[in-house]
């Protein structure tokens, strides 16, 4: 009898242990996108460092299936504004699997369709199977605006010095917050550029 419940046992490990191997496998087999901008975003669903609005972005789309580089890809990139005006833009992936979207934004903005929060949507689709990733770019008229609100005050002030010192495994990590290099943490650099704009106001 004992002999028999330790078998069941040792049986019920095995195929646990399978199982998750096989939930490994699937993993590990998927495809995978993953998009982020010069300024960062690495990883799934995640927002990037500020940008204003003369500033050129690059989209990077890292393609990859089973953990190697998808080569010859189209990469479908969808701009959305903070107006709901969207564009798309279609890039195939190099040899490392890359594939690069560069946008200038608005010279001459129009506050409701510029400032904001733009979201960049990235799909690609590998032996039928499509894989997703998501990113969010706040862009102002002034990178020391945190809060986009047109002026530069004493809120904005507050944000920056809540987050003081915070990196991005801290509760108090505040994205928005991380104006200047270096990016993944909110130092000096940071609260200089929201101290020397002070007062100042979009016109
Ligand atoms: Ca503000
Ligand atoms: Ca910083």
């Amino acid at each position: 009898m004992l002999r028999r419940i330790i078998c069941w046992i040792i049986l019920v490990l095995l195929l646990a242990n399978v199982l998750t191997l096989v939930d490994a496998y699937r993993v590990s087999t998927a495809p995978n996108i993953d998009v982020f901008t010069q300024k960062g975003g690495r990883g799934q669903v995640v927002p990037c460092p500020a940008f204003v609005f003369e500033e050129e972005v690059i989209f990077y789309a890292n393609v990859t299936y089973g953990g190697w580089p998808e080569v010859n890809k189209d990469v479908a990139f969808e701009v959305i504004r903070p107006d709901g005006g969207m564009s798309i833009l279609v890039r195939r992936t190099n040899e490392s699997g890359l594939a690069t979207a560069k946008l200038a934004f608005p010279s001459s903005p129009d506050p409701a369709e510029t400032f904001g929060t733009w979201k960049v949507f990235t799909s690609v689709n590998i032996a039928g199977t499509t894989a997703n990733d998501t990113l969010w770019i706040d862009v102002r008229w002034n990178l020391a605006d945190i809060n986009n609100d047109l002026v530069v005050d004493l809120y904005d002030v507050v944000l920056v010095c809540r987050a003081y010192k915070a990196t991005q495994s801290d509760p108090k990590w505040n994205i928005q917050c991380d104006i200047a290099e270096p990016y993944g943490i909110i130092d000096i650099y940071d609260v200089v550029i929201v101290t020397v704009s002070y007062e100042l106001e979009w016109s």
